[in-house]
């Protein structure tokens, strides 16, 4: 742990000193304008935040640190015998800036794994709640409880100084990834499987714990889950979980209270809840067709009844992509590994054949493709995981390693308390009137 954080460390204060430069030269440079529709309008194409985890292009998708998800996958370390990538050397690449050897994944996954031991009240904390509780509240939920863990904030009581912000918070984070699967996995087993729960395995990797921890031993699961925790740990800095974790945390909230904030944002339905709605939306086109084969004209059809009555298709649109997710196409390539003649996963085809056109038809809506939230669920369903109201919570476990890398680098690049400037109406007005 000590060499990572030196090796950190180095990286951070030359990033530091190149900004400081580049700001004393370039500081006064504008970086475009702003129009009072993208003011009322979500803010999009504003360009008011720097995250150095990964960039996301409209055309291209996601790049982390540079590399697309292809380049991910041929050149990030494997589990012993499998293809997909460790999203521990995701991790570490996110982190670190380089791709990670062999031997600096094995690093990492055995830093989890030493700090995965979970407290028992947050056990307590969750069990507390009805049955009948979201997955994701009670995931929240168990996130807060482990605050009370936050080296961080007991520090910062003790009275820490700014150099060392970084130092805790980067402990605070390496601890909360290690204990995440544990915490999705109880809710999985209290939940859905009569709180028959099952213990950890020391020896496995970040992603094949949490399957087995689940009760899923099919080695291929265990692959889903590494492509799985990969593709969705970071989407750049704007997403609403990954901008609310970054805000919360520039009030020096800690680790834990930063990453429960961005998961609530999570779990809203047009942000990582899309994923529960999709195959909920496929569950009831099936029912009301009554085939679990429904041809383009149905799909057409149910598209067409869902616009009718004020809903979003869901999976499909983005605020800032303009083409197929990446992200999608990367779930496409293992579904026809894996499981080519899978009907739910064939349906997911056809509706991506179906959807744009009819999206496209309708001149408003900006991206017409699917995202990422299209494929996940039925690659799922696949293997055993039906309980689809649980999805969101595999998307926050994976989102960890995004947002709380990039935490890590906020404190160690000293960036300030965030506060845009807001406006009501009536001053709109005033400024248009111009007084
Ligand atoms: N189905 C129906 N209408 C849509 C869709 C869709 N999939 N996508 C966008 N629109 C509508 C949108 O509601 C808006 O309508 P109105 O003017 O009546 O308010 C109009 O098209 C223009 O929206 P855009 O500018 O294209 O999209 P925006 O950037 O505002 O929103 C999403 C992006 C992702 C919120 C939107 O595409 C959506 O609601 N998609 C479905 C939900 C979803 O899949 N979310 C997951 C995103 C990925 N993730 O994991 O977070
Ligand atoms: C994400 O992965 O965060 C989503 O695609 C949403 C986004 O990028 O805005």
């Amino acid at each position: 742990m000590d060499i990572l954080k030196e090796r950190f460390k180095a990286k951070a204060d030359a990033a530091a000193a190149e900004i400081k430069d580049l700001l004393k030269e370039h500081g006064n440079k504008k970086v475009g304008e702003v129009t009072l529709s993208q003011v009322y309008q979500g803010m999009r194409g504003i360009t008011g935040l720097v995250t150095e985890t990964s960039l996301l292009d409209a055309q291209e998708g996601i790049r982390f640190r540079g590399y697309s998800i292809p380049e991910l996958q041929e050149k990030l370390p494997k589990a012993k015998d499998g293809s997909e990538p460790l999203p521990e050397g995701l991790f570490f690449l996110m982190l670190l800036g380089e791709l990670p050897s062999e031997e600096d994944t094995n690093k990492i996954t055995s830093i989890l794994q030493r700090r995965s031991h979970v407290p028992a009240h947050v056990f307590d904390a969750i069990d507390a709640l009805p049955i009948t509780t979201h997955p994701m509240t009670m995931y929240v939920v168990g996130v807060m409880a482990l605050q009370t863990e936050s080296v961080f904030a007991k520090k910062y009581a003790e009275g820490l100084n700014k150099k060392d912000y970084w130092d805790a918070t980067f402990d605070d984070a390496l601890t909360l990834i290690a204990r995440l699967p544990r915490i999705a996995a109880y809710i999985y087993r209290r939940k859905y499987k009569n709180s028959e729960h099952i213990q950890p395995n020391g020896l496995l990797d970040w992603s094949g714990n949490l399957a087995h921890m689940m009760g899923f031993n099919d080695e291929r699961f265990h692959e889903l889950m590494r492509l799985y925790m990969t593709i969705h740990a970071d989407h750049e800095g704007g997403n609403v979980s990954a901008h609310t974790t970054h805000l919360v945390g520039s009030a020096l909230s800690d680790s834990y209270l930063s990453y429960a904030a961005g998961m609530n944002g999570l779990a809203g339905p047009l942000h990582g809840l899309a994923n529960q709605e999709v195959i909920k939306w496929i569950f009831e086109m099936q029912a009301e067709i009554g085939s679990d084969d429904p041809t383009p004209e149905q799909i057409a059809d149910y598209v067409q009844q869902t616009l009718k009555s004020g809903k979003v298709v869901p999976g499909y649109g983005h605020a800032v992509l303009r083409k197929t997710d990446p992200r999608f196409t990367a779930q496409m390539e293992f579904g026809k590994k894996h499981m080519p003649d899978d009907k739910l996963v064939k349906t997911v085809w056809k509706i991506y054949e179906t959807v744009p056109p009819i999206l496209q038809s309708l001149g408003k809506i900006k991206n017409p493709w699917p995202n990422v939230d299209a494929h996940s669920g039925a690659l799922l369903v696949h293997f055993g995981l039906k309980e689809y109201e649980f999805y969101t919570v595999l998307f926050a476990v994976s989102r960890a390693l995004g947002v709380l890398a990039s935490l890590i680098w906020d404190r160690a690049l000293g960036f300030p308390l965030e506060r845009p400037k807001s406006v009501t109406t009536n001053a709109v007005k005033m400024w248009l009137e111009g007084k």
